[in-house]
């Protein structure tokens, strides 16, 4: 995790935009020597920040490291709690993996943990995610609504809508979701996401939300199996995208939805949702564990439940299924 003062002198920085910050205000404002604010400054530019020190003036960043580092996405965060507290890595098995020891270690709601890679990315019912290096957005977010367990399934759709509204805002693409977890650009998957749950009798203890995004591959980048289902944004958008600053709009997007649901439960989540969705109005078949269900899309239920109507008029009720349009 980033130490309290580096988190305190980002967070001046943020605020001063392109202001110059002297050491001596720097160190009143995080209450610390001048030499400790030095020591982080030379810590920021190990990591790949370029500041411009100017004689009586002061420092400004002028430019942010490749990689993202939790830094870098701290530098211009304005949420309250989301992604407040970010735990980055360079390679990991699963950010799911990590997200569950955390969460059973009670660290605040909010936490986020992020990977420039992952070696066994996961997918819903043990499927493969693929998630190299330096390309992606690959992170799991822990939260800890005091809901039922019944209704954990409607973060997924929640996470789907702020997701399409932070790539919608950050790169001007008009993404699309699919039941329940896929956002889709021009009929191909961009983002996956993956809920989890820890849970209590009938209480969610902790849900950890897995978002996958591919960003800056490029076509060459995906394996064959893929090609024909995937994109990334740079593909769709034909310019390099800053994942740092997506994932900051992603952070700014979710919180608001969040307190939203929190205070006025899925309603006007799943009108947004809606608004989004390919799939409604649609015939299309659900492929379940058991079965497969063919049928025109009518929506969604207030829990988030994908209802199929099939040719003798059965209203049939998805709870977990691959889509087929
Ligand atoms: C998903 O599963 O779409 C959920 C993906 C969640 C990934 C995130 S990354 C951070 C966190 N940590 C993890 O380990 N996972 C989460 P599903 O609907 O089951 O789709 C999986 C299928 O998508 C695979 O079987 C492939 O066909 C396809 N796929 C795999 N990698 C992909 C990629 N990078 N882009 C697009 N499609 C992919």
């Amino acid at each position: 995790m980033q130490s309290e003062l580096r988190k305190e002198l980002l967070d001046a920085f943020t605020n001063a935009g392109e202001d110059y910050l002297s050491g001596q205000h720097l160190a009143d404002l995080i209450g610390c020597s001048r030499t400790a604010v030095w020591k982080h400054i030379e810590e920021l530019r190990k990591e790949g920040f370029e500041l411009e020190a100017v004689r009586k003036k002061g420092y400004r960043i002028v430019k942010t490291p490749e990689k993202i580092t939790a830094n870098e996405i701290r530098l211009g965060l304005t949420t309250d709690f989301i992604g407040r507290n970010i735990h980055y890595e360079e390679s990991v098995e699963s950010t799911q993996k990590i997200a569950h020891r955390f969460a059973s270690e009670e660290v605040p709601e909010g936490t986020v943990i992020i990977a420039e890679e992952q070696r066994s990315g996961k997918g819903r019912m043990n499927r493969k995610w693929y998630s190299p290096k330096y390309t992606g957005i690959w992170m799991s977010l822990i939260l800890r609504p005091n809901i039922p367990l019944t209704k954990a399934p409607q973060l997924t759709l929640l996470t789907a809508v702020a997701v399409v509204q932070a790539i919608e805002e950050f790169t001007g693409l008009t993404p699309e979701i699919k039941w329940p977890n896929d956002i889709l650009i021009k009929g191909k998957k961009v983002t996956g996401i993956l809920t989890e749950l820890q849970a209590e009798a009938d209480r969610v203890h902790s849900i950890i939300v897995g978002i996958g995004i591919n960003v800056n591959q490029k076509k060459e980048d995906f394996p064959a199996e893929l090609l024909e289902i995937a994109s990334s944004l740079y593909i769709e958008k034909g310019e390099p995208i800053s994942r740092a600053g997506l994932i900051r709009s992603i952070f700014k997007q979710f919180e608001t939805l969040y307190l939203l649901y929190l205070e006025q439960g899925f309603l006007p989540i799943k009108l947004l949702w809606e608004s989004y969705a390919i799939s409604i109005g649609k015939v299309l078949k659900a492929r379940t564990l058991t079965n497969v269900i063919e049928g025109k899309a009518l929506g969604i239920t207030d829990e988030g439940v994908l209802m199929l109507e099939d040719n003798i008029g059965t209203i049939h009720h998805i709870y977990s299924a691959d889509i087929e349009l």
